[in-house]
């Protein structure tokens, strides 16, 4: 009874640990996890980039419900980069995630300040404010994948 009760313990203890890794039944999942949420941003941030250039006319209330998909989905990637996701062939994510994690997090963190600022400024529901932040938030996108993303 005791030995189950400390297995349990530890099992807990380590989805505390690790909470990334308990996410994902396999690391392939973690990988198309991580894909397809950055990819499905990427949607509703190219919404945003043809109003901001003025490929489509601006749009108030879909600036404000493409921003705020944006700012969900720039929260969930990061716990699917855990340990041992590091596919070889299976990702275009660089060594430097998990060699350099520190300065990936740090990445991680400035995009998504960039992005809850993108936020705030589409729900003011002008143009001009929407271009004034756009440009913030893309070249943090850039930024990290110049980094640690292969081309
Ligand atoms: C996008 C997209 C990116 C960023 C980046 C901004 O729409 O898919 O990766 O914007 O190109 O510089």
């Amino acid at each position: 009874m005791k030995v189950v009760a400390s297995l349990v313990l530890a099992a807990s203890l380590s989805a505390v640990a690790f909470p990334a890794a308990a996410q994902f039944a396999k690391a392939e999942d973690a990988v198309k996890y991580r894909q397809s949420t950055m990819f499905v941003m990427s949607q509703h941030f190219g919404r945003l980039g043809a109003m901001a250039n003025g490929r489509v006319a601006f749009d108030a209330k879909a600036a404000a419900e493409n921003a705020a998909i944006v700012e969900t989905l720039s929260k969930l990637p990061w716990a699917a980069f855990g340990p041992g996701t590091d596919m070889e062939g299976n990702t275009k994510a660089l060594p430097a995630v998990w060699k350099d994690n520190a300065k990936f997090k740090e990445a991680s963190e400035k995009m998504m300040g960039e992005i809850a600022k993108l936020n705030t400024a589409a729900k003011a529901g002008t143009l001009d404010a929407l271009k004034a932040q756009f440009g913030n938030a893309g070249g943090t996108c850039k930024g990290c994948h110049d980094n640690f993303r292969a081309k």
